[in-house]
């Protein structure tokens, strides 16, 4: 039989039944076996077992491992150069119709190993984990031919082979159009729906399937033939949706039971009350909305009344948010965005893991998730959205095993 694990003396972030709020709990307790947790709650209440191995974490806050349900995180290159220019006055939108944007690192991807993406995606994987996180998404979407988005989703699922986190990984071949499909758009959905989308399903690569739904991406009717081709392959959908302009594509993407629509910033009233009604998750990235200088601010309060559940994420990537910090994501989403800090700590937690389909697996410290914890050097939970540069994690635990 295998030994039962405890972490005592700690406090532990909870949430509380309505999974709005948290409360925090005193002399806290959580055990664990095969990687699971058997029970989280005071020490108390807890059951009596025999314990192979305790951890007394010192009276520290104990968080479930952070979650970033959003990231572009493999890719080659960086778009430094760009960002310059966009300082000198250039738009982001300028920048993508003159050749630069994704498509520059579409080059940079293609150009790279699976070795080389997997070593530089370690750089920035490492910079998450330091935070606390356990899970990651990460997206393909720069290869935008069979092979080189083959090749990233590999990389991607690689990762899980050099790091201990859990990785879910997303088809994006409809991020956006390669050269070589100029002016022929629908061609290019259509070997993404016949040829990737079949190929990425048959290797098992991916976890679901996203689309860029966007004036400078890909229209609402090229969106539903990706999502379609998802639904025939037994693919999850998400969406990257009203981030620049609004053409109702978080609505289209709650219509097919879409996990979650992402950005949001244009999203309105209608988008909403469809989102609500099917359960669709709100993933907010705020480091995209302050990296290109956004001012349109997501719906916060219309999603918080409609009660749409609110993930955050990094959004990672070289154009519009190099951002690497899921503690400055919540500081960025509180200051920006007033998300309050149960907010905040929700949309990393267990709201991110419902972004995923995880709900039941893991995002919070409730017997039967995985054991993915965050143990910090932090007095109250309001210090991790609070501060901002800080590295208050003194420990992170994967699976029930202290990293
Ligand atoms: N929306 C974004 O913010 C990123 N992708 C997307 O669909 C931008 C990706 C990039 O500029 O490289
Ligand atoms: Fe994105």
């Amino acid at each position: 039989m295998t030994p039962y694990t405890a972490w005592t003396n700690a406090r532990l972030l909870v949430p509380l039944p309505d999974r709005k709020r948290f409360q925090v709990v005193e002399d806290g307790l959580i055990a664990a076996r095969d990687g699971r947790i058997l029970y989280a709650g005071t020490k108390e209440g807890a059951p009596r077992l025999n314990y192979t191995q305790t951890h007394d974490v010192g009276g520290r806050l104990i968080t479930s491992g952070l979650i970033d349900p959003h990231t572009h995180l493999v890719f080659g290159g960086d778009r430094a150069a760009e960002f310059r220019m966009r300082l000198e006055g250039a738009s982001y939108e300028a920048i993508a119709r003159a050749g630069g944007g994704i498509v520059s690192t579409m080059k940079a991807t293609r150009e790279a190993s699976e070795a080389e993406l997997v070593r530089t995606a370690l750089t920035r994987l490492d910079d998450l984990l330091a935070e606390g996180v356990t899970t990651i998404e990460i997206k393909s979407g720069y290869g935008l031919r069979l092979e080189d988005e083959l090749k990233m989703l590999r990389a991607a699922r690689a990762l899980a082979g050099h790091r201990q986190v859990r990785i879910k990984t997303t088809f994006l071949g409809a991020h956006a159009l390669p050269p070589e499909y100029a002016g022929r758009a629908d061609a290019y959905i259509d070997e993404v729906c016949n040829r990737m989308i079949p190929a990425v399903a048959a290797e098992k690569l991916a976890d679901a399937v996203d689309c860029f739904c966007e004036g400078i991406g890909f229209s609402p009717a090229q969106t539903r033939r990706v999502f379609e081709a998802a639904h025939r392959h037994g693919l999850r959908t998400k969406l990257h949706a009203e981030q620049l302009s609004n053409l109702r594509g978080a609505e289209l993407a709650a219509h097919y039971g879409a996990l979650s629509a992402d950005h949001l910033e244009y999203l309105d009233e209608a988008g909403i009350a469809e989102m609500s009604r099917h359960g669709t998750v709100a993933t907010l990235l705020p480091g995209a909305f302050y990296f290109v200088r956004e001012t349109r601010l997501p719906p916060i309060q219309a999603l918080r009344d409609a009660g749409v559940p609110m993930a955050l994420a990094t959004d990672c990537n070289p154009g519009t948010s190099p951002l690497t910090s899921l503690l400055l994501t919540m500081n960025m989403a509180a200051t920006l965005f007033r998300m309050s800090v149960d907010e905040c700590l929700m949309g990393v937690t267990l709201n991110a893991a419902r972004a995923l389909g995880l709900g039941h697996e893991t995002g919070a410290l409730e017997a039967g998730k995985a054991c993915d914890l965050a143990i910090w050097d932090v007095e109250a939970p309001e210090q991790l959205v609070y501060r901002i540069g800080a590295r208050p994690l003194h420990a992170r635990v994967f699976n029930g095993v202290p990293q």
